[in-house]
């Protein structure tokens, strides 16, 4: 062998030892942590199909993943259900926040208690973490999607729907929740800056349940006739507002941009009640999310930000099993 191929093999190799001897695993053999995946709701397929994620990387890594949460989306029920949690010691938290300014509290507690907080799907505070600024940046990653992006992703499905002229409303859950704020954020300014003769109206809060949003549409209907779309910012404000628009007998009249897909939206997409449904991917969400806890409680450093992406799925490509992999299939 030539010195100099003997140099350079020796010197990968000690890069390798090297590299080896820095990022061991900083933990005993077979020690098995405990990862508590907090949904903001249980019964959700969002948050269903996100466990789904979870428990496949929790089986890869030989770890315990802990699911509980509130069947309800409401800050009153997350917290006490927190505050069990935090109970069980579990050595990392993924929650899903249900208000931006209300978790702050109930989840320093589990930060002062040596828990490890990571916030998936939604965030405290402005989710930007590990930043020394404010007093709600110490959740050491935000695992989600970009719902901003979302938010003008459907503003411009809708647009393209109605002519790029009319009147819409946005479907919401409530203010104070981090994803559906910057949806309609998202699909206000995409309007604003792009689509000059289309009038936004007053946006309609549901409380994330799918039979008010279903009367909202009644309503505006009832005094806005020529209501053109809608965007349902989440599962329950779309499939809310599918069942509105049908029980007025508007159905693929009233156009609707669709935020989550559960397995309804096939049926929504194909009948033209949906021109669009914007699926997230919230296994990727809970299986990496469950990744970023494994790699912190081993002594790794985790990114503060992982970005998980959007599947567009309309009545053409639905069919396609590429696409159809994305439904919340739980
Ligand atoms: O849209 C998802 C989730 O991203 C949001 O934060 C709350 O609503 C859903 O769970 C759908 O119901």
């Amino acid at each position: 062998m030539e010195r100099r191929q003997f140099l350079t093999m020796l010197g990968a190799g000690a890069a390798v030892a090297g590299t080896g001897a820095l990022t061991l695993p900083a933990r005993a053999e077979n020690k098995k942590y405990t990862i508590a995946l907090v949904p903001g709701l249980t019964t959700d397929a969002f948050y269903i199909t996100m466990h789904r994620g979870a428990q496949a990387a929790a089986d890869a890594l030989g770890q315990d993943l802990l699911f509980q949460g509130a069947s309800e989306w409401n800050v009153t029920l997350q917290v006490p259900v927190l505050e069990a949690v935090i109970a069980r010691k579990p050595d990392a938290i993924l929650i899903a926040p249900t208000d931006k300014v209300q978790l702050v509290e109930p989840l320093k507690k589990a930060f002062d208690a040596g828990i490890a907080v990571f916030c998936v799907d939604t965030f405290i505070g402005n989710g930007v973490f590990q930043t020394g600024a404010g007093d709600a940046d110490f959740p050491l990653s935000y695992i989600a999607s970009d719902n901003i992006l979302g938010g003008r992703i459907a503003a411009r499905a809708l647009a393209k729907s109605i002519g790029d002229k009319g009147k819409v409303y946005v479907s919401n859950v409530k203010p104070g929740v981090s994803t559906t704020d910057q949806r309609e954020e998202g699909f206000k300014a995409e309007i604003k800056e792009n689509h000059p003769n289309i009038e936004v109206l007053e946006t309609q809060f549901n409380d994330d349940d799918a039979n008010k949003a279903a009367a909202q549409v009644q309503a505006v209907f009832g005094r806005t006739p020529d209501l053109a779309g809608i965007f349902g910012a989440n599962l329950f404000s779309a499939t809310g507002s599918a069942n509105g628009v049908k029980q007025a007998g508007q159905a693929g009249k009233i156009k609707i941009a669709a935020f989550d897909a559960p397995e309804s939206v096939v049926q929504e997409l194909k009948d033209g009640t949906f021109e669009i449904a914007i699926a997230q991917h919230p296994a990727e969400i809970g299986y990496f999310g469950t990744v970023a806890a494994f790699a912190h409680l081993t002594g790794n450093s985790v990114p503060t930000a992982i970005g998980t992406g959007f599947t567009v799925m309309t009545k053409d490509n639905i069919d396609d099993p590429n696409v159809k992999r994305f439904l919340y299939t739980g």
